[in-house]
């Protein structure tokens, strides 16, 4: 949009608006998909300046891209941060941002869960470079504060974490972690809330990353990541973790795809938000259900900070049923609906067990000390109409509980 400073615009309106101005580009309502490696130089002397960065221009699209620009600025608005950076895959952000942070001898504070991949980067990853991997209980705050110490250049959380579903209080870790040192870089992996939900950045933290595959997307059809911070964070990150270290760039098609996606992620998120809170409510009074993991649940223990920190509670869930490991197997195996597949943020309700998939990237011991259980069930609840994910779900468990009605208490779909 061209004029977009003029007028205060709300997120939604912002994600299909922002960063694109139809008139530099033939008035087409879409962005144009630049499939290209390269950019020709008018002279040596264009080409030395784009090298050099006199001119901004383009010259190769392991750096930058011009369809990659446009989703660029945009997640850079809608996460209210200067600048970002589209990367490959979110991992390819997570490890593009940490290999340009740190240098053998620092340590890196993490809270004790993280998605599978990013645990085993930490651990198998950058330890083996000399980089020391700390855990710490993240909503304990006298565990963060007691684990800084002198080389401690990164905090990273995830919030709500992935899989079990901790809420992290963002401001509160901030101010104990800039209270001990304003160099120490707080990295928050915002893929589960996206900034339709949370901004961490105006909570105090440095860099946010995004898997990009998920909700940003929207669709399911792409793998691609994120980076947002300050321009010069993320054109260290550009310049050393993709274009050096890691050349994890992004397909032009797929930072089209993102595009597209993003015009309607408030739409989405809201959907998300709505179909998880009554499937959840749903769960939470299910016979066969032990314990439902959602921060929109009042009985949740993060309820208050999800409340102060996010506008809606999410798409994702996890559950623990009465029957455990075999239960959860049970159940998954019994929808007829649900797809059981890894990843989230589709529009298609996904259910996984993350011990056996997205987390066993963890050792069995690993998981007890980490607080991932092998009975957790994780749901992305999908956009499709709640009454058909409420009935698939109850059919699912009518299995583990035959001798219940079929309709629990608190079921609040159309037809009860
Ligand atoms: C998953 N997660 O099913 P990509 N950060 C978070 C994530 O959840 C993920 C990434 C980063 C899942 C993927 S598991 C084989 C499938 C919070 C990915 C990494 O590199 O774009 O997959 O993002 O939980």
């Amino acid at each position: 949009m061209a004029n977009n400073d003029k007028i205060q615009l709300s997120f939604a309106s912002r994600a299909i608006h922002l960063g694109y101005d139809s008139s530099t580009h033939e008035g087409s309502l879409n962005p144009p998909i630049y499939m290209t490696s390269t950019f020709a130089f008018d002279t040596v002397n264009q080409g030395a300046d784009r090298f050099s960065g006199e001119d901004p221009g383009h010259f190769y699209s392991r750096i930058s891209n011009p369809t990659q620009e446009i989703l660029e600025k945009k997640l850079a608005g809608l996460e209210e941060g200067e600048a970002a950076l589209a990367t490959a895959s979110g991992m390819g952000a997570i490890s593009a941002t940490l290999w340009t942070l740190v240098k053998p001898g620092d340590q890196i504070l993490v809270d004790e869960t993280l998605y599978g991949c990013t645990f085993s980067f930490m651990v198998h990853g950058l330890q083996k470079f000399g980089v020391e991997i700390c855990f710490a209980d993240f909503t304990d705050p006298d565990a963060i504060a007691s684990n800084l110490d002198g080389k401690t250049t990164v905090v990273y959380f995830e919030t709500p974490v992935n899989p079990n579903m901790r809420v992290v209080d963002i401001a509160a870790v901030s101010a104990i972690v800039k209270g001990y040192s304003d160099d120490i870089m707080i990295i928050v992996d915002n893929t589960y809330c996206t900034p339709a939900l949370q901004r961490p950045l105006t909570l105090g933290a440095d860099i946010v990353v995004h898997s990009a595959t998920k909700y940003l997307g929207g669709h399911g059809d792409l793998i691609a990541g994120a980076v947002v911070s300050t321009a010069t964070i993320v054109e260290q990150i550009r310049l050393y973790g993709v274009k050096d270290m890691t050349g994890a760039v992004i397909s032009p098609m797929s930072a089209f795809l993102i595009l597209r996606g993003v015009k309607t992620l408030a739409l989405r998120m809201e959907r998300h938000c709505q179909n998880a809170q009554i499937l959840a409510e749903m769960l939470v009074c299910h016979p066969a259900v032990e314990k439902v993991f959602f921060p929109g649940l009042a009985t949740d223990p993060w309820h208050l900070i999800a409340s102060k920190q996010m506008d809606s509670f999410g798409g994702m869930l996890a559950l623990e049923l009465k029957k455990g490991f075999a239960g959860g197997v049970q159940m998954l195996n019994n929808l007829k609906l649900a797809k059981i597949a890894v990843s989230l943020g589709d529009a298609e309700t996904l259910v996984q067990h993350p011990a056996s998939m997205t987390h066993s990237t963890y050792s069995l011991e690993e998981r007890q000390r980490h607080g991932i259980t092998e009975g957790l069930v994780r749901i992305s609840v999908g956009l499709e109409d709640i009454d058909d994910i409420l009935w698939d779900f109850q059919q699912a468990l009518a299995t583990l509980v035959p001798e219940a009605t079929s309709v629990p208490l608190g079921y609040t779909g159309k037809d009860s």
